[in-house]
């Protein structure tokens, strides 16, 4: 499958992790939008929150579950936002479910 987010989970294309399990995996952003960017993403192929079902929303509670762990390790003390991008209004741009941990600085109230 043509996925670059498959790709770096099986490790064909490199990255900078941050954390890894059988199940997961989060990495920094190519493009950071704050002094942390991380993307946490299932090692299974899902499209996008549109994807999410029974048959695989353990791995997205997996992955919110070890979120704070990741923020923590990444000093985010002060406060983290995760953001999920789906579809296009959304400006989701990698059709791999993601979820950007941003964090480091104040974020500001805009954009929830
Ligand atoms: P989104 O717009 O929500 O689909 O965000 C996709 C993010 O993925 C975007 O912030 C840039 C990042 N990204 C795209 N390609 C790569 C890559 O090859 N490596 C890394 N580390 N990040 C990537």
């Amino acid at each position: 499958m043509d996925c670059i987010f498959c790709k770096i989970a099986n490790g064909e294309i490199p990255c900078t992790k941050v954390y890894e399990d059988d199940q997961m995996l989060a990495f920094r952003d190519l493009n950071p939008q704050a002094p942390v960017h991380v993307l946490m993403i299932p090692k299974q192929h899902i499209a996008s929150l549109d994807e999410v079902c029974d048959n695989n929303c353990d791995v997205v509670a997996h992955i919110l579950k070890n979120a704070h762990i990741i923020a923590k390790q990444e000093g985010l003390d002060n406060g983290y936002r995760i953001i999920s991008n789906c579809g296009a209004d959304a400006g989701q741009t990698v059709f791999h479910l993601h979820f950007h941990l941003l964090g480091g600085r104040s974020l500001g109230e805009n954009l929830v």
